[in-house]
């Protein structure tokens, strides 16, 4: 019986598959342009998000409601509001801000601490490797202590946000753990 279901779900999960993914991380890493990258292939000008933007893509069969939290300190605390339901966050480190890594590490962690978010994938883009002096993905990892994740699947990828580089290669990961891990 389970193979028969799994077999009929399998199918359909191309069709009309939902899933919610959240855009996370400090202010100012890149979360609304990687959002507008990604939907419409373009740089916009961004202002600090207060709030958030959400938006629809299509992607491999897959319709994706990507929701951009605004990440100032007084805003955070909101993150947790939309945490139901989350397949995957995306957190976003801007790779040049060495002085709010520690920052970043720690809110990274706590949220992943959320009951809500056991289940969710985690996909880290080590952001703005078009700037000089921008840490390396293995080093912002280090940065961030993600080898101490367990229980959890979780992949880092270098990004220029602006330049488009390294977006969907995260994304086409996130989605194959999705697939595999909700099918
Ligand atoms: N050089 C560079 N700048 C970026 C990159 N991604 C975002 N930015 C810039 O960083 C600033 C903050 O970006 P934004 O998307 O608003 O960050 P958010 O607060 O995380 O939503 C803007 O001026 C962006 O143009 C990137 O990959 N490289
Ligand atoms: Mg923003």
């Amino acid at each position: 019986m389970g193979n028969v279901f799994s077999g009929i779900f399998g199918k359909l999960w191309g069709v009309n598959k939902e899933i919610r993914i959240l855009l996370l991380g400090l202010d100012g890493a890149g979360k609304t342009t990687i959002l507008y990258m990604l939907q419409m292939g373009e740089v916009i000008k961004t202002k600090p998000t207060i709030g958030f933007n959400v938006e629809t893509l299509k992607y491999k069969n897959i319709s994706i409601n990507m929701w951009d939290l605004g990440g100032q300190t007084s805003i955070r605390p909101y993150w947790r509001c939309y945490y139901a339901d989350t397949a995957a966050v995306i957190f976003v480190v801007d790779s040049t801000d060495k002085e709010r890594l520690e920052t970043a590490r720690d809110e990274l962690h706590t949220m992943l601490k959320e009951e809500e978010l056991s289940d969710s994938a985690l996909l880290v883009f080590a952001n703005k490797q078009d700037q000089a002096g921008a840490l390396g993905a293995s080093e912002v990892s280090k940065a961030l202590n993600l080898v101490a994740l367990k229980d959890r699947s979780w992949s880092i990828v270098a990004s220029s946000a602006i330049k488009g580089e390294g977006l969907t290669e995260g994304l086409d990961w996130l989605i194959d753990v999705i697939k595999e891990e909700q099918m």
